[in-house]
């Protein structure tokens, strides 16, 4: 028991260890990198299509599924650069997947959209600068109390599909109650990606930060 426990210690400091290498490099290059992550069908995907164009600088999108291009034939038919990697089964991308993917040319801005959980990927660094979790309405209030790692390690936090809110019984008060329990400093941002309401304000955050990085 105590030698799997070690084992998998020595996993995640190697992991960390390459994740910290692939952010120094993108830094040194002025590259600023989001991770996204977010239950299947959160919204993703077409978060990412409308808040893209809204950017200062170009982007690149790398998206993890455990199948199909589905994501970024959708991204590529929109004009943004954007690159499929299928896990075939594991819950999560690592950052040798990352790195084996960038392209030569890369500037500005790059995201990666994970494989859709709350779990394996919160647990995983992959060199992003900041983690961006999307939530959405139809999951139910209480997910910040039974997948607090994903809402703990996020740096900004949004809560989509909120146009269906009239027709659910989602308690905003206890959702913001359980997340700040873990987090008490992310932004947390109503959006819509039917509408692109919030959009904006997610841009400005994001631009925000990349100026700061700099500093
Ligand atoms: N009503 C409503 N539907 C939305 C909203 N945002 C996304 N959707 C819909 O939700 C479905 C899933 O959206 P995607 O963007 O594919 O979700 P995803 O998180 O990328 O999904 P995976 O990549 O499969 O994990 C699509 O049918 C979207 O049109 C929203 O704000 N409101
Ligand atoms: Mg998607």
């Amino acid at each position: 028991m105590s030698k799997k426990i070690e084992i998998f210690e020595k996993i995640l400091d190697k992991n960390e260890q390459l994740a910290a290498e692939l952010n120094a490099q993108l830094s040194a290059q002025n590259i600023f990198f989001i991770n996204v992550l977010g239950s299947p069908g959160a919204g993703k995907t077409t978060l990412l299509l409308g808040l893209l164009p809204l950017l200062n600088e170009p982007s690149f999108v790398i998206e993890g599924d455990i199948q199909s291009d589905i994501d970024a034939v959708k991204l590529s038919q929109a004009g943004i650069g954007a690159v499929q990697i299928n896990t075939g089964g594991a819950c999560h991308l690592e950052t040798p997947q990352i790195k084996a993917v960038l392209p030569q040319d890369l500037q500005g801005y790059l995201f990666v959209e994970n494989i859709g959980n709350l779990v394996c990927p919160a647990e995983f660094l992959i060199g992003e600068h900041h983690k961006l979790l999307l939530a959405t309405v139809t999951e139910g209030s209480d997910k910040p109390y039974k997948y607090p790692l994903a809402f703990e390690k996020a740096d900004i936090i949004l809560l989509n599909k909120t146009d269906l809110l009239p027709y659910l019984d989602f308690d905003i008060d206890f959702f913001t109650e359980g997340v700040r329990k873990l987090n008490p400093t992310a932004p947390i941002i109503k959006v819509c990606g039917k509408t692109g309401a919030g959009f904006k304000e997610v841009a400005y955050w994001i631009t925000q930060k990349k100026l700061q990085s700099k500093l």
